[in-house]
C-alpha cells in the first residue's frame, strides 16, 4: 500500500511539473505572441476605436505593460518573500492619465518583452515548492504564485485575441468601403 501511494504520489507530482513547464513555455512566448499579432498593424489602424468607449490596439498594448508592472512586482513579492498584499490598480487612470493614447507600440513591447524575460529568469531557477508560495490579493485573497503565472499569461493571451478581432473588424470595415467606392 504504502509503496502504490508512494508511486501515486510521483506520478502526480511529475504530471504537475510537466503542466509547470508548459506554463512557463507560454508565459515566455507570450511576447512573440503580442509580436506576431502587431506584425504589419498601421498607424489608423494602431489608433482605430473599436467601439465608443473601447481600448485601441495601442492603449491595449500599453494596457498589456501596464499589467506586466503589476504582474511581475506582485509574482517577485510571493515569490521572495512567501507571502505580501497584493494590491489592485485602476487600469483606466493608468491609460487615461500616463498617455496611453500616445504610447509607442515598440516602446510597450520592448518593456514588456524586457520585464517578462528578467522575471522568467528567476522563475526558472526556483525550487518547485516556491510555485504554491501565497499572497493575499486584496480582491480576491488567497493567490498562488503558480495561479499568478496562469492567470498573466491568460490575461495576454485573451487581449492579443482581441487585437485580432479588432484588427478584423478593422480590414473588414475597409474592404466594405471600397466596394462603396
Ligand atoms: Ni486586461
Amino acid at each position: 500500500m504504502l509503496s502504490a501511494r508512494g508511486t501515486g504520489q510521483e506520478g502526480e507530482t511529475e504530471l504537475e511539473q510537466r503542466d509547470l513547464e508548459q506554463l512557463l513555455l507560454r508565459y515566455e512566448a507570450g511576447v512573440n505572441l503580442l509580436r506576431e499579432t502587431l506584425a504589419g498593424v498601421s498607424r489608423d489602424l494602431l489608433d482605430f476605436k473599436p467601439a465608443p468607449g473601447k481600448w485601441t490596439i495601442r492603449e491595449l498594448t500599453a494596457h498589456i505593460t501596464d499589467t506586466e508592472i503589476v504582474a511581475v512586482h506582485r509574482m517577485r513579492t510571493v515569490a521572495a518573500e512567501r507571502e505580501g498584499l497584493l494590491t489592485v490598480f485602476d487600469q483606466d487612470a493608468w491609460i487615461n492619465e500616463l498617455f496611453g493614447a500616445q504610447m509607442p507600440v515598440e516602446l510597450a513591447l520592448s518593456c514588456l518583452a524586457a520585464l517578462r524575460s528578467y522575471h522568467a529568469f528567476a522563475l526558472r531557477r526556483l525550487d518547485a515548492s516556491a510555485f504554491s508560495f501565497t499572497g493575499s490579493h486584496e480582491v480576491s485573497g488567497s493567490v498562488s504564485l503558480q495561479k499568478m503565472i496562469q492567470g498573466f499569461t491568460d490575461h495576454l493571451e485573451h487581449h492579443a485575441a482581441q487585437i485580432a478581432a479588432i484588427i478584423q473588424q478593422f480590414d473588414a470595415m475597409s474592404q466594405g468601403s471600397d466596394r462603396a467606392e
